[in-house]
């Protein structure tokens, strides 16, 4: 589906209004600073474009955003989203691969606005969507007990939760949805309970970490791209929380029981794998956090880092020669 399959179109988002741990906004800038950008130009031979200097999106954060609809911060995600919507529509309108690096998982609602946007325009097709998450990240305003919107993204994205006014998601339209029949979830283990009902009212695909237990990743990767159906171009959203804390320390809302780095590695690989792969989130890694643990920012940044390689290694025969420093530093 890309007609320029090795330029990439990089979005760095420097922002954590949408739940309430400072730091997250850091996150690329630590990702780029350890070589990520460097590594996937040289080494795997891409050709960069677009913001590869972390934008802070400071213009956009009014002085007083009182809640709405129980929403925190709701002025500020949905600007800061509006716009984050355009910098990947515009790489992805060029037919390029977008790689967006995070910042909390609010900022979905506007990547996944904007590659479905663009692939629509350009291919005139609908986007599927691989979730990988602790959380499912479906509340609405109205069924979120926290009002942190990074629990919303999907909400937003599939219509399920509406804006009202411009300034509250209402810019939000048709041409930036996404189907819920296209999307399906991998590693949730931390499901509030309104978003089981959402989820089963909806009949969404989502495999759990039962199931990757009960199936092995191998399998639960052949049934979730079967649901999608060959021949879809295909989103990838990576919070770095469905990895279990062992890997990924530092993020906002850790749950134990998660994947290893092999299994995250091996989800990004399959999904490059389809060659349907036209746009990549990477969010939700924090250095701040954990920070009484040894090595675990360095840690969480470096699984950050191999999660992305895998996602963008694209030849099989690239994996087999890099094999031997796939997991540098
Ligand atoms: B993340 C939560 F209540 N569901 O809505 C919520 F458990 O992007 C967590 O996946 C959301 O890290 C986690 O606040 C959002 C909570
Ligand atoms: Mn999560
Ligand atoms: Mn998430
Ligand atoms: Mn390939």
């Amino acid at each position: 589906f890309l007609s320029h399959p090795e330029d990439l179109g990089i979005v760095a988002v420097g922002f954590s209004g949408g739940q309430g741990k400072a730091g997250v906004d850091t996150g690329p800038t630590e990702l780029i600073e350890s070589g990520l950008l460097t590594q996937v130009r040289d080494e795997l031979g891409y050709n960069l474009h677009g913001h590869t200097t972390v934008d802070q999106y400071t213009d956009l954060v009014p002085a007083d955003d009182p809640p709405h609809r129980g929403m925190k911060n709701p002025r500020a995600v949905s600007a800061v989203t509006r716009r984050i919507a355009d910098q990947v529509y515009e790489q992805a309108r060029e037919g390029r691969l977008v790689l967006t690096l995070g910042g909390d998982h609010s900022i979905a609602i506007g990547t996944l606005a904007g590659s479905a946007r663009a692939t629509r325009e350009r291919l005139g097709r609908e986007i599927a969507v691989i979730w990988v998450d602790a959380h499912a990240d479906i509340n609405t305003p109205e069924t979120s007990d926290s009002g942190n919107v990074h629990g919303m993204p999907v909400a937003f994205a599939t219509g399920l939760a509406k804006g009202d006014k411009e300034e509250f998601f209402g810019w939000l339209k048709d041409e930036h949805r996404v189907s819920v029949k296209k999307l399906v979830y991998i590693g949730l283990r931390d499901v509030d309970s309104g978003e089981k009902k959402i989820l089963r009212e909806n009949g969404i695909k989502a495999f759990s970490m039962f199931d990757i237990d009960k199936h092995g990743i191998g399998r639960v990767m052949e049934m979730a791209l079967a649901h999608i159906g060959n021949d879809t171009p295909i989103h990838l959203s990576f919070d770095v929380d469905a990895l279990d804390p062992m890997w990924a320390p530092s993020t906002g809302t850790p749950v134990r029981g998660g994947l290893t780095l092999r299994e995250g590695d091996f989800i990004c690989e399959s999904v490059h794998a389809t060659g349907s792969l036209v746009a990549v989130d990477l969010v939700e890694v924090n250095p701040r956090l954990a920070a009484d643990v040894e090595g675990a920012a360095r840690e969480t940044i470096r699984a950050g880092c191999s999660l992305v390689r895998g996602s963008l290694v694209y030849e099989e025969r690239r994996v087999i020669e890099r094999v031997h420093k796939y997991h540098w530093p």
